[in-house]
């Protein structure tokens, strides 16, 4: 797909149709091991494959190194584990890449290899990362963290959720126009499960549509995460019924990208509201 698909101006008078659904390929360490025949690399294009015709619109490479709890990766790893095959999914298919990121070289060799979206769950606070968007012209998904992966959920506090989450999408929708990047670039989102307990995840879930009060389009992931599986006390293997009901509900508050491990049963979760269902205005 084009990126002018992700323009939250298209089609007004049928905003279900303009759902989107990332899929989300989740590159290990060793995806460039070689030894074997079928390697990592290879069986993450099938993975793409994959997804691509179960229905899935972009498909998001990272995620590893963003995880709860996770220790920092170093810039030249990142780079051999996402450039390549960037580059091999954009020779091989047609199809929307959004590179999961929050470093600013990693960001600027992306892009010039082909990337379609930029996804920072720092929002472009890290040094740089204004000043590489800035310089191109590619959509960027600015996520909301309370403190730093490897502490954060530690003891999440806000005064009120969503007028907290609300001005830091402000001032970096602020920070971002100042330094150069059209406000009609931006998607946002508030990043469940980065510094929330269970129940302000849910509290998040039910007012999502709150957000769209910003004027930008909504990402919401909730694929497989804790709030899931501690809610239904189900292991990560089975969480898909739980995730597919965040999916619904995010799509009724008017989410416009739902990002998904589960692509097949997603698109087919939300064809059935679609079916039935109008927005929250
Ligand atoms: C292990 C645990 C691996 C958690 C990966 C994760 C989001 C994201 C991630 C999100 C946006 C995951 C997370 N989550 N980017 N990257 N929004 N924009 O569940 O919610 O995929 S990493």
């Amino acid at each position: 797909m084009s990126t002018s698909k992700l323009n939250p101006a298209e089609s007004p008078d049928k905003p279900f149709q303009q759902v989107k659904i990332m899929g989300i390929l989740n590159v290990t360490p060793d995806s460039f091991s070689d030894g074997g025949k079928f390697s990592h690399f290879d069986s993450a294009l099938i993975q793409v494959e994959t997804m691509i015709n179960d229905g899935a619109d972009i498909i998001d490479i990272g995620g590893e190194s963003t995880r709860p709890g996770a220790a920092e990766v170093n810039e030249q790893d990142e780079l051999k584990r996402v450039i390549p095959l960037l580059k091999a999914i954009k020779s091989k298919f047609d199809i929307c890449v959004s590179i999961d990121t929050s470093k600013a070289k990693v960001m600027e060799e992306s892009i010039i290899h082909g990337a379609d979206v930029i996804n920072d769950v720092r929002a472009l606070q890290n040094e740089g990362c204004l000043a590489v968007l800035a310089q191109s012209s590619v959509p960027v998904c600015l996520m909301h963290m309370q403190g730093l992966p490897r502490t954060m959920q530690a003891k999440p506090q806000y005064d009120n959720i969503i007028a907290d989450i609300k001005k830091f999408f402000e001032s970096r929708i602020q920070a971002c126009e100042q330094a150069g990047i059209n406000k009609s670039r931006l998607i946002l989102d508030p990043g469940f499960g980065f510094g929330k307990t269970l129940e302000q995840n849910y509290q998040l879930l039910a007012q999502l549509a709150k957000f769209k009060a910003l004027g930008l389009p909504i990402l919401s992931g909730t694929s497989r995460k804790s709030m899931v599986g501690n809610l239904l006390n189900r292991d990560v293997t089975e969480r898909l019924s739980g995730s597919l009901a965040t999916a619904i509900i995010a799509m009724q508050q008017g989410a416009k990208i739902i990002r998904v491990h589960d692509v097949k049963e997603t698109v087919d979760a939300l064809k059935v509201l679609q079916a039935v269902a109008q927005p929250t205005e």
